[in-house]
């Protein structure tokens, strides 16, 4: 009987112990689980859309419900940069992790160029395959294709497909660009064989119609560049010749990328692995082609125009997730490649009809700049249930993406220049990063906390062409962006203790000498 109860006794002490040990480790894989999470992950990535072009950064002239719808339900960071005030930088440093001034070939591509991102490099989607995610890019990809002699007509290769997209639907480089055409997979989209295209940024192809030599073919003019090949009434930057049948049609290509999207994320959601799909849209880069159902609607000309055609398409997308039940399961970062253009080189009334509207926000410069309006650009995390409304004003990069979601997903990949930042993606944390080298046109500039410190650079202060000031003087030039964001008064001379700190921050990541560079000539 004794024996028994002391039995009986133990027993339950066991059972308890277990059950205990049971919980513990249940525990152990619940919170493991709940630290790595595979969520769909989508990049909405425009192209030269300011801060102040989002009705959430800037209540004003211009309505963007649906990037609002975003911004106030998601997490909208205040303190967020590109990594360049150009496109192909900043586009090679998001999917890269790595700053885009170590690679002196990343800098504005014309559509002939090789492939940027080496085939061997890691990448966002790489590292996202890597844990089983299935991945795509849709919209504009501007990095180069093939190894410098493209022929248009084969399969083109290397590209995305190449460097870690297992979709790709593509524009090679820039709507203002040859070849207009679409590119799926490494493939001219609708090309006729009979009707090869071949393309040159040397030369015009013989009895072929330039802007020069035909303006009475033009249906919009050029201001400066853009005035080789003509393709649907627009001069373009580059010569081609036939493709006629590819070419893609500039009002279409807003509603053209959302049908790949909206079809890619169909397909997916019927899938047991997560995806990742980078959507790069095109607007409000030049040529600003809206959809005539969208003429108007702005009171602010074809970019305004742009800009709404954007928020409704960026609209429409979210209700395809929507109705594919997996908008909990998302997470979206929205951003911009660099910061805001009028006449970036057409007559579109950017500048005529712009009105009270201030596209870079409070901030000053904008495309091309080292001032703050360059690099500073409205980026928002959004993950329905997961993220909680909120505004941050935790410093973040782009560059940031990659360690932040490798941490996400479980993934080991890191970069030299990449943080993770995954506690102030998700809005745990407010602590950002501290220090940043930004990129505008090849120089460098430094940010650290409230400061910004531009090295003396040779080259103009203002950008007659498209009238944006780069940011370029002969002295050095610091800022507290905390008093002053709109960088009106150079502390330089009245605070040499913080330049010295400045210079040797940023030296110590550029390197001595970082900028001994020729500010590059824009045309
Ligand atoms: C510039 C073009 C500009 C735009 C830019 C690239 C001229 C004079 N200007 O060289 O129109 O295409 O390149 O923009 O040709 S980006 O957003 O893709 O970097
Ligand atoms: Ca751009």
């Amino acid at each position: 009987m004794k024996t028994n109860r002391i039995t009986l006794g133990w027993l339950c002490l066991l059972t308890l112990l277990s059950s205990f040990f049971v919980a513990c480790k249940s525990n152990e894989t619940e919170t493991n689980l709940a630290e790595v999470q595979k969520p769909n992950i989508i990049f909405i990535y425009m192209d030269d859309l300011g801060y102040g072009d989002v009705s959430a950064y800037q209540a004003g002239t211009l309505i963007t419900p649906n990037f609002d719808k975003l911004a106030n339900e998601g997490l909208r960071f205040t303190n967020a940069y590109a990594s360049s005030a150009t496109c192909t930088p900043s586009r090679y440093a998001i999917l890269t992790g790595t700053y885009p001034w170590r690679n002196e070939n990343a800098k504005i591509l014309p559509g002939t160029a090789p492939l940027l991102i080496d085939p061997a490099q890691m990448t966002i989607p790489k590292m996202l395959k890597q844990v089983g995610y299935n991945t795509g890019v849709v919209g504009k990809w501007h990095l180069g294709l093939g190894n410098g002699n493209v022929d248009w007509n084969k399969e083109i290769s290397p590209g995305p497909n190449q460097v870690g997209f297992d979709y790709s639907y593509i524009m090679a480089a820039t709507q203002d660009r040859v070849p207009t055409v679409y590119i799926q997979n490494g493939n001219v989209v609708g090309l006729d064989p009979n009707d090869p295209i071949l393309v040159s940024y040397d030369m015009n192809f013989e009895g072929e119609p330039t802007a020069i030599s035909n303006p009475e073919m033009l249906t919009m003019k050029w201001h400066h560049g853009h005035n080789n090949s003509i393709v649907n009434g627009i001069p373009r930057i580059g010569f081609m010749k036939g493709g006629e049948a590819a070419k893609w049609s500039d009002i279409d290509m807003a509603d053209h990328f959302l049908e790949k999207a909206k079809a890619y994320v169909k397909e997916e959601a019927q899938k047991d692995a997560p995806f990742f799909l980078y959507y790069a849209m095109q607007q409000p880069h030049v040529p600003r082609t809206p959809h005539p159902r969208f003429e108007g609607t702005s009171g602010m000309g074809p970019r305004g125009d742009a800009i709404l055609e954007a928020d409704w398409i960026v609209g429409e997308f979210l209700k395809e997730l929507e109705s594919q039940g997996i908008l909990e399961n998302t997470l979206i970062i929205f951003s911009s490649d660099n910061g805001p253009v009028l006449n970036d080189g057409y007559y579109d009334d950017a500048v005529e009809k712009i009105g009270n509207h201030t596209p870079a926000g409070p901030f000053r410069g904008g495309k091309y700049s080292l001032f703050e309006a360059g690099t500073r650009l409205p980026f928002i995390a959004y993950w329905k249930g997961k993220i909680q409304p909120a505004v941050s004003d935790a410093m973040i990069t782009q560059i940031d993406l990659f360690e932040s979601l490798s941490a996400l997903v479980g993934s080991e990949a890191k970069t030299n220049d990449s943080e993770n930042l995954l506690d102030v993606l998700l809005g745990n944390s407010q602590k950002g990063r501290e220090e940043f080298v930004l990129e505008a046109t090849s120089r460098t500039a430094y940010r650290k906390g409230d400061w910004a410190m531009i090295p003396p650079y040779n080259g103009p202060a203002l950008q007659t062409s498209v009238n944006i000031e780069l940011g370029n003087l002969k002295e050095y030039q610091l800022y507290n962006l905390k008093d002053d964001p709109s960088q009106q008064t150079n502390l330089a001379e009245s605070n040499p203790e913080k330049l010295v700190e400045m210079i040797n921050g940023f030296e110590a990541i550029r390197g001595e000498n970082g900028n001994q560079i020729e500010a590059l000539e824009l045309k």
